[in-house]
């Protein structure tokens, strides 16, 4: 859906950062459905204008509904209409909600929209909290379905200790932030995104979330394999979207065995990123926009 609203004016995407989840439970467990990086690239899908990020610290946090209102959609942004999810709350203890919105609105001299919850096809509510369920339970596919996008984990990549490539599946060792959500434990089939210039250039590749078993006390982390050609990414941003789940990780006592299973997953992701290509490439296109560029 391209979103046009009030004739000319610019379509701007307000959010947060840090998310306020992360400054008011800074220990709560990890939740976060996108970074900043990742949710600027669905924003700028959707065909947005402008997205503003609002730094979220005890000092924003303090302002009363009202001033939220006044200093940044009235003052700052000028705002002639304003939308907001049905449960959207703001404002000094969460005083402000849709209703209270829409109320100083009226004096203000904007316009306001409350989306209602959305239900899919299949009678599902739309909302974090199922697909939040479904990653953690290893469901990649159905929270992509909920999503209109598959769910990606977005970070830097981080020096490994090589093991992987001394057995002939070298790996792209991805970062996780503190407050990003895990998915269930175990190899993915993944498409695996990285930045050039103007766009993302997507290619096949599995992918593992786990400790490694091998690797005594290791941290979680995703280990990325390319499929395709080979490149260099230490340092870069890679953008992993997670398509299907292969199975859990094991033990490997023997690294002749752990060397055939992960071929054998090899060839299992190929036959599953061959079937849902097309299906990928649909929702990743921007609104309007060129085709995602293939590598060359
Ligand atoms: N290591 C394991 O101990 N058990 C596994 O099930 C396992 N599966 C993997 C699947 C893939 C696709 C890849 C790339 C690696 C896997 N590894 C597994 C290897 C492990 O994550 C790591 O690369 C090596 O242990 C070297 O640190
Ligand atoms: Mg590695």
């Amino acid at each position: 859906m391209r979103l046009q609203l009030s004739g000319g004016a610019p379509l701007v995407a307000l959010t947060f950062e840090p998310h306020p989840r992360e400054f008011f439970a800074p220990d709560a467990p990890p939740f976060r459905l996108t970074t900043l990086r990742l949710k600027a690239h669905c924003v700028e899908a959707l065909g947005v204008d402008f997205l503003l990020v609002l730094h979220f610290d005890a000092d924003f946090a303090a302002l009363s509904a009202e001033s939220f209102v006044d200093r940044v959609l009235v003052g700052a942004l000028k705002s002639r209409h304003v939308v907001v999810g049905y449960d959207f709350v703001f404002g000094h203890k969460r005083a402000g909600n849709a209703a209270v919105l829409t109320e100083l609105a009226k004096t203000k001299g904007f316009a306001v929209t409350a989306v209602p919850p959305v239900s899919a096809p299949d009678g599902s509510v739309y909302s974090s909290t199922r697909i939040r369920d479904l990653i953690a339970g290893g469901d990649p596919a159905s929270a992509a379905r909920l999503l209109g996008r598959a769910w990606e984990i977005e970070g830097r990549v981080v020096p490994g200790d090589k093991r992987a490539r001394s057995i002939g599946f070298p790996t792209a060792n991805v970062d996780f932030e503190r407050h990003y959500l895990r998915p269930k434990r175990g190899v993915y089939a993944v498409q695996a995104g990285i930045d050039h210039g103007r766009g993302t250039a997507w290619q096949d590749a599995v992918a593992n979330f786990g400790v490694r078993p091998r690797v005594a006390g290791a941290a979680e982390l995703l280990e990325v394999h390319l499929l395709g050609r080979r490149e260099d990414l230490y340092g870069r941003h890679l953008r992993a979207a997670l398509v299907e789940y292969l199975r859990p990780e094991k033990k490997f006592d023997d690294l002749k065995a752990l060397q055939a299973q992960i071929g054998e997953d090899c060839l299992v992701a190929r036959v599953v990123l061959e079937r849902t290509r097309a299906e990928f490439r649909a929702a990743e296109r921007p609104r309007g926009g060129p085709a995602p560029e293939t590598p060359v």
